[in-house]
C-alpha cells in the first residue's frame, strides 16, 4: 500500500478577486464537475482531500493547501495565468502540481512548462497513475491523457461532500452541476467537441442522483453540463420521468435548436426545464445544428425567431448563443440581422462570443494557424469576450469593433432591457436578464469594447499588435494582468504572459513527420 497523501484540489471559477453582483450571485453555481470527481477518486484510494472552489470572494492565497503533497488545479484558459502563478508558489513549498480542465486540453504544450503533470481526457486510471508516481517533473511536466472520454463518472451522491460547501457560498440560486453525456454528434468546426464522439453516461446513476437531490432540497435546481443536452431525448426524459415526480426539480441545459421541436419543448416544460441555452451561432453558417438547412440570412432569422418565441411560450428563460466574427460573416448584414432577431424575440437573452481559437481545441484552429491569422493575446483575455484571437477574414479590426459595439448598444439599450422585462414573465428570469444587462456582460462589455476601439484608432503600437506587426504586448494588457493577479503577479513565472501561438501547428507537423 502506497503512503497516504494530502491532496489539494483548486477549482478556479474566477481568475481574480471580484465583487461584481452577477459573480456574487452566480459564481459558486459555475463550479466544475471534474475537480469534485477527482476528489472522490482520490478519497477512494485512501488519500486526504482538501477541496477549494475559488469564486473570487475567498482569500485565495490564505486558503491554499500549503501542506499538500499533490495539488490538482482546474483552469479555463482565462484563469491559466492565475493557475501558473499558483503552481509556482505551491511548488516552491514542496507540492507536486497537476493541471486539468479546458486549458490543459487546449494548450498542453504551454502548460507543461509550469506543472509536474498536465492531463487531457481523464479517467480514474490516469488519476491513479499520478497518485502512484507523485513526483517532480521539472523543467518539463508529464502529459497524460486517455484515448477517449471516460465511460462512467461518479454522480451527485458521491460528489455531495464537495457540492454542499460550494453551494453554501451561493446566496440566492443554488444550482447542482450534473452530467448525462459527453461529446456531441454534431461537428461545428470551431467547437472543442467537434471530433469527440457522443456517449451517454449511465442513466441509472442519473436516476439515483435525482432521487437523492430531492432528499436534500425542497425544490432542487440542476444545471446540466452536457455539451449538447438531450441528444437521446426520449431516453433522457423517460429516465427523469421514471425517477422523480413530474415537475419536482428545475433544470437548466444547453441544447441545439434542432432538438427543441414543440413536442420536445412541451415535454421539457412538464419536467421542470426552466432555462435553455440553444446555440444559433451564425445566420450564414452552421445550419445543421438549428435544422434550418440551406436557409441563410433573413430567412434563417425569421425561422429561428419563430422557433425561439415558440420555446418561450413554454420555457421562461432562453439564452440564444451567437459566435461573432466567423469567416462566413461579411459587411453589416450579419450584425443587422442579429439586431433584428433581438427585436423579434424580446424575451430571449442573446449571449455573444467572439470567435476564439483555443489552442488545439478544434481542427479548424490548425487552419487559422496555417493562414497566420492567430494573434497571440495573453491567455488571461481568452474568455470569448475580452479578446478575439483570430484576425477577422472580412473586417478590419476597427470595422469589427464598431459592429460589435453597435450590436451591444442595440441589445442593451434601456428600451431593449424594458422590452425584455415585459416579455419575461417569471420573476427570477426577469431580474436575471436585468442584472446581466447592466453589469459586466452588457453595459460593461460595451464600455470595454469602446475602449479597445478608441485604442485601435489612436495608439499605433496597440493597432500594430492586432495587425501582427509586433509581438510586444501593449501596456493596456500587461497592466490589466498585473492588477488582476495582485500578489500572485510576483509568482507568475518569467515569460508566462507570452505563449507560442503556433504550438498546435508545430506539434501537428511533428506528429505527421513521425
Ligand atoms: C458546461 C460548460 C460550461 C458551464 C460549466 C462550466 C464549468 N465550470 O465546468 C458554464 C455555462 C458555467 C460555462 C461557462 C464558461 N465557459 Co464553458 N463550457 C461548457 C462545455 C459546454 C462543457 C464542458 C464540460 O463540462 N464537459 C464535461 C467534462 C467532464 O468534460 P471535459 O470538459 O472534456 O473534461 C475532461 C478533461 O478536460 C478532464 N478535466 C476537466 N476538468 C478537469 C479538472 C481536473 C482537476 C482534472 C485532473 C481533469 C479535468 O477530464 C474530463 C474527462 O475527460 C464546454 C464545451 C464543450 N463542448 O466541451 C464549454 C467550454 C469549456 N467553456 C468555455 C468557456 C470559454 C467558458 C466561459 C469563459 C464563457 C464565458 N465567457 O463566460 C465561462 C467560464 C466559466 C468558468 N470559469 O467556470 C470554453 C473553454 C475554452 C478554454 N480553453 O478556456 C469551452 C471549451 C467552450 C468553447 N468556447 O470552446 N461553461
Ligand atoms: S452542437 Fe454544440 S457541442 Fe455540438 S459540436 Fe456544435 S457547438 Fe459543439
Amino acid at each position: 500500500m502506497s503512503r497516504t497523501l494530502n491532496i489539494g484540489i483548486i477549482d478556479l471559477v474566477s481568475k481574480k478577486p471580484t465583487n461584481n453582483l452577477f459573480a456574487r450571485i452566480m459564481n459558486a453555481n459555475f463550479a466544475s464537475i471534474m475537480p469534485q470527481i477527482v476528489g472522490v477518486w482520490c478519497e477512494q484510494e485512501g488519500h486526504n482531500v482538501n477541496y477549494i472552489c475559488y469564486t473570487g470572494r475567498e482569500d485565495l492565497i490564505n486558503d491554499l493547501p500549503f501542506n499538500a503533497d499533490l495539488v490538482f488545479i482546474c483552469a479555463f484558459t482565462e484563469s491559466s495565468l492565475t493557475a501558473y502563478a499558483l503552481s509556482n508558489l505551491l511548488r516552491s513549498q514542496g507540492s507536486i502540481t497537476v493541471l486539468g480542465g479546458p486549458h490543459a486540453r487546449c494548450y498542453p504544450q504551454d502548460a507543461l512548462q509550469y506543472f509536474d503533470y498536465v492531463v487531457g481526457f481523464t479517467d480514474k486510471k490516469i488519476i491513479e497513475e499520478i497518485l502512484y508516481d507523485c513526483s517532480s517533473h521539472n523543467p518539463m511536466g508529464l502529459y497524460l491523457t486517455s484515448q477517449k472520454q471516460p465511460m462512467s463518472l461518479p454522480g451527485v451522491k458521491e460528489r455531495w461532500k464537495f457540492i454542499e460547501p460550494t453551494l453554501k457560498k451561493a446566496p440566492l440560486i443554488k444550482m447542482v452541476p450534473m452530467l448525462g453525456s459527453l461529446g456531441c454528434p454534431y461537428t461545428c468546426s470551431f467547437c472543442i467537441d467537434a471530433t469527440v464522439a457522443y456517449q451517454p453516461l449511465d442513466f441509472e446513476v442519473m436516476k439515483e442522483d435525482l432521487k437523492f437531490l430531492l432528499t436534500k432540497y425542497k425544490r432542487p435546481l440542476v444545471g446540466w453540463h452536457d455539451p449538447n443536452f438531450g441528444i437521446r431525448f426520449d431516453d433522457y426524459m423517460n429516465a427523469i420521468e421514471e425517477a422523480i415526480p413530474e415537475n419536482s426539480i428545475d433544470f437548466i441545459a444547453e441544447s441545439s435548436l434542432s432538438l427543441l421541436s414543440e413536442p420536445h419543448v412541451k415535454r421539457l416544460k412538464r419536467n421542470g426545464f426552466g432555462a435553455m441555452l440553444p446555440g444559433i451561432e451564425s445566420w450564414f453558417d452552421l445550419g445543421n445544428k438549428s435544422k434550418t438547412g440551406s436557409k441563410v440570412g433573413n430567412d434563417k432569422v425569421n425561422i429561428v425567431a419563430e422557433q425561439v418565441n415558440m420555446i418561450l411560450k413554454y420555457i421562461p428563460y432562453i439564452q440564444a448563443n451567437f459566435v461573432l466574427g466567423l469567416d462566413a460573416d461579411e459587411g453589416d448584414e450579419p450584425f443587422e440581422l442579429t439586431k433584428k432577431f433581438v427585436d423579434l424575440t424580446p424575451g430571449a437573452f442573446p449571449g455573444y462570443s467572439l470567435l476564439s481559437a483555443f489552442g488545439q481545441a478544434s481542427p479548424l484552429n490548425l487552419e487559422y494557424q496555417k493562414a497566420d491569422r492567430v494573434v497571440p493575446f495573453p491567455f488571461h483575455f481568452l474568455d470569448n469576450n475580452h479578446a478575439m484571437n483570430v484576425k477577422p477574414l472580412n473586417y478590419s479590426w476597427p470595422e469589427f469593433y464598431s459592429q460589435i459595439i453597435g450590436l451591444g448598444e442595440h441589445t442593451f439599450a434601456w428600451k431593449a432591457i424594458a422590452k425584455r422585462m415585459i416579455a419575461t414573465k417569471a420573476f427570477i428570469p426577469r431580474w436575471m436578464n436585468v442584472v446581466r444587462a447592466i453589469s459586466a456582460e452588457g453595459f460593461g462589455r460595451v464600455r470595454y469594447n469602446k475602449q479597445i476601439l478608441e485604442l485601435l484608432n489612436s495608439d499605433t503600437k496597440f493597432r500594430d499588435y492586432f495587425e501582427q506587426e509586433t509581438t510586444v504586448l501593449p501596456k493596456f494588457y500587461l497592466n490589466s494582468i498585473k492588477a488582476d493577479l495582485g500578489p500572485l503577479w510576483n509568482w507568475l513565472p518569467d515569460g508566462a504572459v507570452y505563449h507560442d501561438h503556433y504550438a498546435y501547428l508545430k506539434s501537428d507537423t511533428k506528429r505527421i513527420a513521425v
